[in-house]
């Protein structure tokens, strides 16, 4: 289908380092490039929207704080400047990223604005853990449902996540597919070398995780992973992001007697430069709706180790861009990375055979996706 019309889109998302927020700025970006006026809406400037862009629009959602408030009702704030937003900029169509409280709030807007004789089409992207874990909670799963089946359409980021929404929700619409996406161009980096020598000053192999620390990322298993690895071949682990679980595995780092070997980084953005220093990804999550962290990896050319959670398998296809093993299978994993790291030529076979799959997730393939779904709506 070809586009007709430029459109006036409103994105709700996290500003966070989490996927959810990663892939909506990303998308944002990709279609003011296509010639769309884009306007974010958020409490903070996402951490990807760096640099000016003409047809970029940010809206700062503010809170004012109350003595009465021990609980400052973001939610409110947040329909209420979308509602403004909608209004100012006449925008075409909202699409919220993550369902709490985004979809909530949009329904809200949806229908202020219905009482004024505007109609704003809202699309509700579901990305993990607002459906598997934060969702299904029963403090939230009521308004969860509603906001969702209120939405003018759903998508999903994998058919894993579509199909445990489905599992665990009355759902009574269609739920779309559209798988995330890399800027490949983007990925596509040499390695700085100055940067590598810092890292791995004897040419050691560099394994690498990126998250947000949380539990259900398992970076316990990472670094067993690592030892496993290291035992065997002289190596180094990066660990890229930060989070509730980072002390205890700098406490474990000590324990294994592997601080020498392993750098946290801390929270970081030029992912693009980072990859393109390491050998091998490791994702041993408990649960990944889709594993957008693992398919940058791929796209800069690096092999993933991930359990089969999840979406897991959608992105990662054993023996070509990586392997899997079970949650919590630490040997396994380690032998598979073990399998993909000792030989030079097969490492190179992984990092070429996950650069091709990568490709297929490119943005030019998917953002038209979701610019044929908003003309649905126009
Ligand atoms: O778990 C994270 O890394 C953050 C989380 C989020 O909501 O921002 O990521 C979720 O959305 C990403 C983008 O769609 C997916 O690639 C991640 O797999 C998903 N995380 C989980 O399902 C745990």
């Amino acid at each position: 289908m070809t586009i007709t019309k430029t459109m006036r889109i409103g994105i709700v998302c996290y500003p966070t380092f989490g996927g959810s927020g990663v892939l909506a700025t990303e998308l944002g970006k990709a279609l003011a490039q296509k010639g769309h006026q884009v306007h974010f809406i958020t409490y903070q400037q996402p951490v990807r929207l760096s640099g000016f862009i003409p047809n970029i629009s940010y809206h700062e959602v503010h809170v004012p704080t109350y003595p009465l408030f021990d609980y400052p009702p973001y939610e409110t704030a947040l329909a209420s400047t979308m509602v403004d937003v909608i209004k100012n900029n006449n925008l075409d169509l909202l699409h919220v990223h993550y369902a709490i409280p985004h979809a909530s709030a949009a329904y809200m807007a949806k229908q202020i604005l219905k009482k004024e004789g505007k109609n704003i089409p809202v699309i509700t992207t579901l990305h993990g853990t607002d459906i598997t874990l934060v969702g299904r909670d029963k403090t939230y799963a009521p308004v969860v449902t509603f906001s969702i089946n209120e939405s003018d359409a759903i998508t999903a980021v994998s058919n894993n996540l579509r199909d445990e929404t489905y599992k665990h929700f009355k759902i009574e619409k269609e739920i779309e597919v559209i798988v995330n996406f890399v800027d490949v161009s983007r990925f596509t980096r040499k390695p700085i070398d100055a940067f590598k020598k810092m890292i791995a000053p004897n040419g050691e192999r560099v394994l690498m995780h990126a998250s947000n620390f949380r539990k259900l990322k398992r970076i316990p298993d990472v670094l067993n992973i690592f030892k496993e690895v290291n035992d065997k071949i002289p190596s180094r682990l990066m660990l890229v992001g930060d989070g509730p679980e980072r002390p205890a595995a700098e406490d474990l780092c000590r324990e294994l007697n592997l601080c020498d070997e392993i750098r946290f980084v801390g929270k970081q953005d030029q992912m693009e430069d980072i990859l393109a220093i390491a050998d091998l990804f490791l994702l041993p999550s408990e649960y990944e709706s889709f594993g957008l962290a693992a398919l940058e990896a791929m796209a800069a050319g690096v092999p993933v180790v991930t359990t089969n959670a999840g979406g897991l398998s959608e992105i990662n296809i054993p023996g070509e861009t990586g392997y899997m093993g079970e949650v919590g299978d630490v040997k396994t994993m380690g032998q598979q990375a073990l399998k993909i790291l000792k030989d030079p030529i097969i490492l190179k076979q992984f990092k070429e055979k996950a650069a091709a799959h990568a490709r297929k997730f490119d943005i030019h393939n998917i953002v038209p996706l979701y610019e044929n779904l908003y003309e649905r709506f126009l």
